[in-house]
């Protein structure tokens, strides 16, 4: 395959599809190039300040690791200045972020969470980025949270970047998906796959079982026929991977197909679930369903829901279409 940079791609699909308009192509150039400097944050390790807590909460009630902050810091810097932007946020901090006044305010909003799996830093697993683009209201002269409050089908662009062996961007601007990796030498982003597609079979899934005990039945029917293998219902073995960052599972589902459930379970049902709608679940189903997969929440499509909360969680359902239709169809089944 001939190898394109991100700029010429976004512009080649400017021209085919019309769908990406300047401002909205400068500010995925900008997240693309903080994501290089997260990239290069992470990858300090033990020789960078860059390791331990930074011994704050955020909204969430958890412990913020350093390069949570610094990750943070880093896509708010690149963004405020661009003019391309109207508001931010992060799952990092409580409220929006506004675009300071010395600076123009743009028509879109960027939502992030800026480094997500942070509880594998320690331990060198890959981690990752989650970005999610909405326009900003017609006439909307001061952002508030109200105007974030758009369902997922309203986002013009989603993606990922994955710290891992090598550090890769996968974006999509509702036609297909696309995956760039990170050229160190030269510092630019070149595509190196086009139009991914997830298998619509699989027999892989990622699930933290240790929670089985909380789900409720259907969850529990379906993970129990998972387990039975060939003797069971689903006549076939499954195999498991959990690496407890989203992006690193769902990069290995968008890779090689898979399903990967975080569903909500009886501890707290003002928690239903572990993953945030906004920043986490909607721009992962965009991806997912740009790529022939599916995302629910085990009763409805992500995307549809209408959210009325910036950190608002949600059980989520994605991967290879057949096996998500079919834990799907065990919870309304039960209705
Ligand atoms: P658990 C990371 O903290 C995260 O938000 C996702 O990236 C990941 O899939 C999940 O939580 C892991 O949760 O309960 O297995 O630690």
């Amino acid at each position: 395959m001939k190898r394109i940079s991100l700029t010429q791609h976004l512009i080649e699909a400017q021209r085919l599809h019309n769908s990406i308009p300047a401002e909205l192509r400068l500010l995925i150039e900008v997240v693309a190039r903080a994501c290089k400097t997260i990239s290069h944050s992470v990858g300090k390790g033990a020789l960078g300040d860059v390791l331990g807590s930074a011994s704050s909460e955020n909204v969430q009630g958890e412990i913020q690791k350093k390069l949570d902050i610094i990750s943070n810091e880093i896509l708010l810097q690149a963004n405020e200045w661009g003019g391309h932007l109207a508001a931010m946020a992060s799952e990092e901090m409580e409220g929006i972020h506004p675009i300071p006044n010395r600076y123009p305010m743009g028509e879109y909003m960027l939502l992030f969470d800026p480094l997500d799996g942070s509880s594998n830093i320690e331990v060198n697993v890959s981690i990752g980025t989650i970005f999610s683009v909405l326009k900003a209201p017609e006439g909307m002269v001061t952002p508030t949270e109200q105007d974030f409050m758009q369902p997922g089908t309203m986002q013009v662009a989603a993606g990922y970047a994955v710290y891992g062996p090598q550090t890769m961007l996968v974006l999509s601007t509702g036609n297909g998906v696309h995956c760039f990796t990170l050229d160190r030498e030269m510092g630019s982003w070149v595509m190196t796959q086009r139009d991914v597609k997830i298998p619509e079979e699989t027999s892989e899934f990622a699930i933290n079982a240790s929670n089985a005990r909380h789900w409720y039945p259907p969850m529990q029917r379906y993970f129990e026929e998972l387990q039975a293998g060939k003797a069971g219902p689903r006549g076939r073995d499954f195999n498991m991977r959990w690496v407890a960052s989203m992006v690193a599972d769902v990069h290995r589902i968008l890779t090689r197909g898979g399903i990967f459930i975080y569903p909500a379970d009886v501890r707290d049902p003002s928690k239903p679930g572990k993953l945030r709608l906004m920043y986490e679940a909607n721009p992962m189903a965009m991806i997912v369903e740009q790529a022939g997969g599916a995302a629910t929440d085990g009763k409805r499509r992500i995307l549809d829901i209408q959210p009325h909360a910036l950190h608002q969680r949600v059980p989520v359902f994605l991967g290879s279409k057949n096996e998500v239709e079919l834990v799907t169809r065990y919870h309304t089944e039960q209705l």
